[in-house]
């Protein structure tokens, strides 16, 4: 599923608002302007999430991801989640994620990858989003994501290294990123007991977003579903021990879709652009004339 947030492109839009209106005034205007004003380079990403879980395995809550300047962190190993990673962990929503990403000010563009006929991104399915950002801000240099493993009490896959998945360089040159989660780094946010219960535990019958026991603990490796439990005697989840030798959860890629070194013209060939048009005009005012 392609889908294109058209929110996000204001971003990078209203930055180049004033290279716009310079255009219209004067080329010698426009020619100062470029030389001193930085220039937003719009760039066109595709963020791709392929799950990698087996037939009747985990399936995956949709998928917060943001892009930042490297000091937005989702969490640490021993240390409590916040709220929005508990939300997103226990229940799926990211609300708070969005909030704390927007708080934290590294970043402003975030979403989330939804399952290509659901909002769960079930075993085996892909989806993907086009979304722009710009190349020159340093807010677009990192790449961070979060999804809540289904069924479960409270798991997740995140990066817990803010500074893991570097997209742009300093120069705004593409770098990319595409990496694969395996089952040993899925986690535990510590906030809610791995009862397994049906009323519980998402996807499995809880009904009711934040139902559970509180855990009061802090973000450890995942140590797995409960051998015999109420999960694993599922048949629809069967396979669904990501503890088991090289089950893989997914697959992240983001790729470019534009290259904004292509699309964004150089001053001075702005500049000579401009000439040839103007050129272009006199010529016809003078046919017809
Ligand atoms: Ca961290
Ligand atoms: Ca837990």
């Amino acid at each position: 599923m392609n889908t294109r947030i058209n929110a996000r492109i204001d971003i990078s839009k209203q930055a180049m608002l004033p290279a716009i209106a310079s255009t219209v005034a004067a080329t010698a205007t426009l020619v100062s302007t470029l030389a001193f004003a930085p220039i937003a380079q719009a760039a066109t990403l595709r963020i791709t999430l392929d799950s990698l879980s087996p037939t009747n395995g985990t399936a995956l809550t949709p998928t917060w991801f943001g892009f930042h300047d490297g000091s937005f962190d989702l969490y640490n190993r021993g240390e409590a989640a916040t709220l929005g990673l508990e939300r997103l962990a226990e229940d799926g929503t990211i609300d708070d994620i969005n909030a704390e990403f927007l708080a934290n000010g590294g970043g402003t563009v975030q979403g989330a990858l939804f399952g290509p006929t659901a909002p769960p991104i079930l075993p085996g399915e892909s989806t993907s989003i086009l979304i722009d950002v710009d190349a020159s801000a340093v807010s677009s240099r990192y790449f961070s994501y979060a999804a809540m493993l289904l069924p479960s009490n409270d798991f997740f896959i995140a990066n817990g290294n803010p500074l893991a998945f570097r997209i742009f360089d300093d120069a705004g040159r593409f770098l990319g990123a595409d990496f694969t989660v395996t089952g040993q780094q899925v986690l535990d946010s510590g906030t809610e007991v791995n009862d397994e219960l049906f009323e519980t535990t998402a996807f499995l019958g809880q009904s009711v977003p934040n139902t559970g026991t509180t855990e009061g603990g802090t973000v450890q490796l995942a140590g797995g579903f409960i051998p015999g439990g109420r999960i694993l005697s599922e048949p629809r989840f069967a396979n669904a021990d990501f503890t088991a030798p090289g089950y893989q959860v997914a697959r992240f890629r983001v790729e470019l879709v534009n290259d904004p070194a292509a699309s964004v013209p150089e001053p001075g060939v702005v500049v000579a652009l401009l000439a040839v048009g103007g050129l272009m005009l006199g010529y016809r005012q003078q046919q017809q004339a």
